[in-house]
């Protein structure tokens, strides 16, 4: 079975979960997008009603296009469940998100959350976080001394991997927030908490990819089988 079809079977299994009346947090990425287009159908085929908070412009976009209902986190600012996709997973859910660019939007939404089902592939599970390089959102002011600065919080936990300035079209990547994004390769990350917290302790970091304790559930799909990590 191929990457895009597990996504899909994973996609499927985690919208069962979702029933009417539901205030939805919608994520972004691939394996997202193949739950947009599965939530869809019911939206149209059984009139399923729910609404849904987007974490990204482009995860919006596909809801208007497709027909799914969206509202704010301002107008909804508690929400029932959160369906996102992942880079990584470890065995206690501790993920590293944002290798789409829209982790802080992400992260902000499963915050008001009250469950967070990750979708993923088989090949988004690890033993250790680490081996996807970590994105850190920073902001564009001062970018130069909160690298300098990121770099000597995570020697001083012992990773010393290159931290390189995301691009695209030969620009610096802008997130929907209007940051930018270092991608950390550190390798093996012993210790998520302690990284997370020497991360947020820099002024110029608007957030990082580590996402800890905000997973309630992760379904991945492994060939034929689904595999269901947590409590659904
Ligand atoms: C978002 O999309 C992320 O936080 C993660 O970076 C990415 C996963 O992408 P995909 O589903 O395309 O593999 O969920």
């Amino acid at each position: 079975m191929d990457a895009a079809e597990g996504k899909r079977r994973a996609a499927a299994a985690a919208l069962a979960e979702v029933q009417a009346g539901m205030r939805l947090g919608i994520g972004t990425g691939s394996t997202a997008e193949a739950f947009i287009h599965l939530l869809a159908v019911r939206v149209r085929d059984e009139g399923l009603r729910v609404v849904g908070v987007p974490t990204s412009e482009r995860t919006a976009a596909l809801c208007r296009d497709l027909g799914v209902p969206l509202t704010t986190l301002d107008e909804l600012p508690e929400l029932d469940l959160t369906i996102d996709g992942a880079d990584e997973i470890d065995g206690a859910l501790r993920l590293v998100k944002g290798g789409g660019g829209a982790l802080l939007r992400e992260k902000i939404v499963a915050a008001s959350s009250a469950r967070m089902i990750v979708i993923a592939d088989g090949s988004k599970t690890v033993e250790a976080l680490g081996a996807f390089p970590l994105p850190i959102e920073i902001n564009p002011f001062g970018a130069v001394a909160t690298r300098l600065q990121i770099e000597k919080a995570a020697s001083r936990l012992g990773l010393n991997g290159p931290l390189a300035l995301r691009r695209r079209d030969d620009r610096p990547f802008v997130t929907d927030g209007g940051h930018h994004i270092l991608d950390a390769s550190f390798g093996r990350i012993p210790d998520p908490e302690a990284l997370s917290a020497s991360l947020h302790a820099v002024p110029g970091v608007v957030e990082h990819g580590l996402f800890i304790g905000m997973a309630t559930a992760a379904v991945i799909a492994r060939g034929e089988d689904i595999e269901v990590r947590g409590a659904l």
